[in-house]
């Protein structure tokens, strides 16, 4: 039997603003229809946030969580997972909130502060519809705070839901800081990490980087972790294919990235989805089912 791949689809997110593409999903029935659409296409696991259906600008509250969640759990068996994250602007105890409520299968873990750079995306997108959109693009000092104090809050927060954790690592000093709660028991393996590569203020996308990271990965985690890897704009897919070669699973969706190829931007999610599905097929592998996936990293279902 070969290998199966999780693919994980983050629909929206908090980075990328409206302006930037039509296909990025806003109101709640759209991001409703951008993650069962990705589902059907082959993606085991739904990376959710929520924005203000008329501006677009990201909103953690739980009510805007509510309509597109009932949604997706009436038409798609995918795994639910709820940003910890929100915006890098938001405070730990609002960006945990939703989380808290709806007590999802998975949520996302930011295991550690960073700069937040969105200087690229000023280059090339000019022309804003809302006010909102310049002023988040041109924060040159935006600090995604994720301290040790923030950490432990999120995963005290969630001790009891039976949440467990897409831990969001950016660079190796991120696994170090997940070891480190290893050790202390505050989470437990299987382990889900997702290392994101080439986001300004991360780690870079070059293959030695993917590699550092995995090496250090196994050297930590051995076999008590389930790899996955996320690449930022462009590096998206040469970063998936890296990763599915190697072992990995693959997180896409407009969330990370707006392309479907060079100078292409994505029509949708689901063809995100689709040329991540292309390049695990190709390699012989096979996609992991929602249900699969919930067995590999050990969900509650
Ligand atoms: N935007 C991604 C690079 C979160 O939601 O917790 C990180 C992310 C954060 O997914
Ligand atoms: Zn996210």
């Amino acid at each position: 039997m070969s290998r199966k791949v999780i693919i994980t689809c983050a629909v929206t997110g908090a980075i990328h603003t409206p302006s930037m593409s039509k296909a990025l999903p806003v109101t709640p029935q759209e991001i409703a229809d951008a993650a069962v659409d990705a589902a059907e296409a082959g993606a085991a696991i739904v990376h959710l946030h929520a924005r203000n259906p008329k501006t677009g600008q990201p909103d953690q509250s739980p009510e805007a969580f509510a309509p597109f969640l009932k949604i997706i759990k009436q038409r798609t068996n995918a795994v639910i997972n709820l940003t910890t994250g929100g915006a890098p602007t938001m405070t730990v105890d609002e960006r945990v909130r939703p989380a808290a409520v709806y007590k999802p299968e998975v949520a996302s873990l930011n295991m550690g502060s960073m700069n937040f750079g969105f200087f690229g995306m000023l280059n090339r997108f000019k022309k804003f519809e809302h006010d909102w959109e310049l002023k988040h693009l041109q924060n040159k000092d935006i600090v995604f705070r994720n301290t040790f104090q923030d950490i432990e809050y999120v995963l005290k927060t969630l001790a009891e839901t039976g949440t467990r954790f897409e831990f969001e690592c950016y660079d190796t000093a991120h696994l170090y800081n997940l070891a480190y709660f290893l050790e202390q028991g505050l989470v437990k393996p299987p382990l889900f990490i997702q290392t994101v590569f080439g986001l300004q203020g991360g780690t870079g996308a070059h293959p030695e980087d993917v590699l550092h990271m995995k090496r250090t990965a196994d050297r930590l985690f051995g076999d008590k972790y389930v790899w996955s890897v996320l690449g930022a704009g462009r590096n998206q897919l040469p970063i998936a294919a890296m990763a599915a070669a190697m072992g990995g699973n693959i997180r896409v969706g407009l969330e990370d990235s707006l392309w479907a190829a060079p100078g292409r931007m994505a029509s949708s999610n689901a063809e995100q989805v689709t040329l991540a599905r292309k390049i695990v097929e190709g390699l012989g592998l096979e996609i992991a089912t929602p249900d699969e996936a919930r067995e590999m990293l050990d969900l509650k279902g």
